[in-house]
């Protein structure tokens, strides 16, 4: 049986987030294209170490962060030089193509459903692996989506402080907007790619953990598909953290009852949109983790104090704090390179906590001293530790409620259907 071993590239943790890691969510999703005639072994680097003592007859490099380039290229070139083929894919190669191609012997653009995958894998075998599989928004039919396949992740590196983490699934591909900090518009066209509800179900139903993180770009994209998505959500009882939904009392009462705990929510100003928008989800009982990013043109570091304390003032749950980055493709980036205002284009640095390009109307230094002002102060009366544990107790509190409370089990349903 051909071994192939899916690997994901460490990349340097954030000090400031929370000390977890999620399970990565590509990775699982590439594992399902693959066939039972392969025997997959999956190495997500944050949790567990690469063993370069084996022999794989392919590695799977899967990158989805900026950040991951420069060890993606270490590992690549350790394969490699022992002779086995490396062959990369995900949003990271998507975005640095033409860098990647340089360092690993075929790259994959695109996704792995709908026989894409099966295709490089029969390449491979024949010994006629191409250079560049170029499925770049030609993209397969949302048909093909299976369920993830879960079982290749060492869940027990996935649980902190005894609580179990979120499993990560997704209802729908692409966005329709093109925000200037974000790549998706370049990576799907703008396509908004729901996936039929009954796959969701049978997806969702099929995890066995009630605790998920639906993550798909943004829940606002279409009013009529979002309700009938977590109309089909209600019976099964889950738990779940999303990106933005959107913004109507129906519609977010709708999420509360279909198992919404708590919400990332961009927060991109001190405006009464955003205060109105936190109270409705709060009023509903969904918590609000605050996505904040710092350094648009319009912030100065008077701007980011007041945005902090208006932010403590409307009482989101957790912030998350990001440094504006201009990364590749995104709208923002072809202004800041017009304008001459990248400082260097050091991959492992992009991480969103290190100043990379100059702000309109504070010097980088300024803006660095802020990041580290916004997260210090915003956790100060309370710390992370217990806002996360406070979100916790909320939690458990409707799981009570609805009789799906219950101690954590790593066992997994080891089936899957190759996609
Ligand atoms: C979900 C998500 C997250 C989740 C978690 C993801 C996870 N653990 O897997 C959370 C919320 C934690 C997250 C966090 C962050 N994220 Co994010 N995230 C996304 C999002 C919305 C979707 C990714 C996803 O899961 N898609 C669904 C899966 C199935 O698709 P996929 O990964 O593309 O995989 C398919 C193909 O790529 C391919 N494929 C994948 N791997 C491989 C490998 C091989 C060999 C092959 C052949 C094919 C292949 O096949 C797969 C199946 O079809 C993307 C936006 C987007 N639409 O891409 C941003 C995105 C990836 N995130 C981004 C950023 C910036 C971040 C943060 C840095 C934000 C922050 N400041 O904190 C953090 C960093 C993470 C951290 N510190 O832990 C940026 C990346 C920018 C960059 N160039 O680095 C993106 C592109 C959004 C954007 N702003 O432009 N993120
Ligand atoms: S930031 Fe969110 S809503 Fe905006 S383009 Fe990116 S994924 Fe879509």
């Amino acid at each position: 049986m051909p071994k192939v071993t899916l690997v994901y590239p460490k990349w340097q943790k954030i000090p400031e987030q929370t000390e977890f890691h999620l399970p990565p969510h590509g990775p699982v999703c590439v594992a399902a294209s693959i066939s039972e005639h392969y025997d997959v072994t999956f190495v997500d680097e944050n949790v567990d170490a690469i063993d370069f003592s084996q022999r794989p007859d392919a590695v799977l490099l899967s990158m989805m962060l900026t950040c991951q380039q420069p060890r993606g290229r270490e590992i690549a070139e350790k394969f490699r030089a022992l002779g086995v083929p490396v062959i990369a894919g995900g949003i990271s190669t998507m975005l640095h193509a033409d860098e990647v191609q340089q360092y690993v012997d075929s790259v994959f653009l695109g996704e792995t459903e709908g026989g894409r995958l099966a295709g490089v894998l029969r390449d491979l075998e024949q010994g006629r692996l191409a250079k560049r599989y170029d499925f770049f928004h030609d993209f397969p039919p949302i048909e093909s989506i299976g369920p993830a396949r879960r079982s290749i992740l060492n869940d027990e590196k996935y649980v902190y402080r005894g609580v179990r983490m979120v499993d990560l699934v997704h209802a729908s591909r692409g966005c329709r907007f093109n925000c200037f900090p974000c790549s998706t518009a370049y990576l799907g066209g703008r396509k908004f790619r729901p996936r039929p509800y009954d796959k969701v179900v049978e997806e969702v139903s099929g995890i066995d953990n009630d605790r998920l993180f639906i993550v798909d770009n943004s829940l606002a994209q279409d009013r009529d598909w979002v309700m009938g998505l977590f109309d089909a959500l209600i019976p099964l009882k889950k738990k779940w953290i999303s990106h933005p939904i959107v913004d109507e009392d129906a519609v977010i009462a709708r999420a509360a009852e279909a198992g919404c705990w708590y919400v990332y929510q961009a927060v991109f100003d001190t405006s009464d949109v955003i205060r109105n928008r936190v109270k409705r989800l709060k009023d509903h009982g969904i918590g609000v983790e605050a996505a904040v990013l710092l350094g648009t043109d319009n912030q100065d570091a008077d701007y980011i104090k007041r945005l902090v304390d208006f932010l403590l003032e409307i009482d989101v749950d957790m912030c998350e704090f990001s440094i504006l980055t201009p990364f590749p493709h995104a709208p923002i980036t072809a202004t800041y390179e017009r304008e001459g205002r990248i400082l260097h284009r050091d991959w492992g640095r992009y991480t969103t906590a290190e100043v990379v390009f100059k702000p309109r109307q504070m010097s980088p230094e300024t803006l660095q001293e802020m990041y580290c002002y916004a997260w210090e102060t915003f956790y100060k009366e309370m710390p992370q530790s217990l806002r996360m544990a406070r979100l916790f107790t909320d939690l458990v509190k409707k799981e009570m409620a609805d009789g799906t409370y219950k101690a954590m089990s790593l066992g997994r349903d080891r089936k899957w259907a190759a996609n």
